[in-house]
């Protein structure tokens, strides 16, 4: 009888410990599926933008044709979660010139982010990024408050009345 009981005994503390080890098995499992989809997930923000966005170095641009004023071009660029292209170096200039030219295969004046229209001659970007690098055209900016690039023969920047009509480039980051 003794013998019989401490056997149900130990049948039943051995089924239990099998149950618990599945229990864990199944967890782990279930925590590994849940890091492979974080995993994918940031794989998925780090490496791809949206259809018809060029990436470069991190950000996302898309060059809108339809010709807006400034501030429609930045809402519009809004609407999408992203900003008009803010510019911080010569490289990067030239990559965006590189993604307007693929597109539309010549060089149209185009608006970016810059603008000085709260204070003459103090430039800010639209999303923020300190206004640190510029590519003025000669004898540019003059008094005008928004930002076109790719002016007059040398393709470099040049302030506008900000109501002029202009394609734009949006950019967000990935
Ligand atoms: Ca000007």
């Amino acid at each position: 009888m003794k013998l019989l009981t401490v056997s149900v005994l130990v049948c039943s503390m051995m089924a239990l410990a099998g149950a618990a080890a599945l229990q864990e098995a199944e967890k782990d499992n279930e925590t590994e599926a849940i890091i492979q989809e974080e995993e994918h997930r940031v794989d998925k923000r780090s490496t791809s933008c949206p259809s018809h966005w060029t990436e470069y170095n991190g950000r996302c641009f898309l060059y809108i044709p339809r010709t807006l004023t400034w501030a429609q071009a930045e809402k519009n660029c809004l609407s999408m979660g992203a900003n008009l292209a803010s510019i911080h170096r010569t490289r990067e200039y030239y990559e965006i010139k590189r993604i307007i030219s693929d597109r539309t295969h010549s060089s149209p004046e185009t608006w970016i982010g810059g603008s000085d229209s709260q204070e003459e001659g103090v430039w800010f970007w639209s999303d923020g990024t300190p206004f640190a690098y510029s590519y003025w055209c000669r004898g540019e900016p003059n008094k005008q408050h928004c930002l076109q690039m790719n002016y007059g023969g040398n393709n470099c920047w040049d302030d506008v009345w900000c109501d002029a009509h202009r394609p734009s480039l949006c950019a967000k980051k990935i």
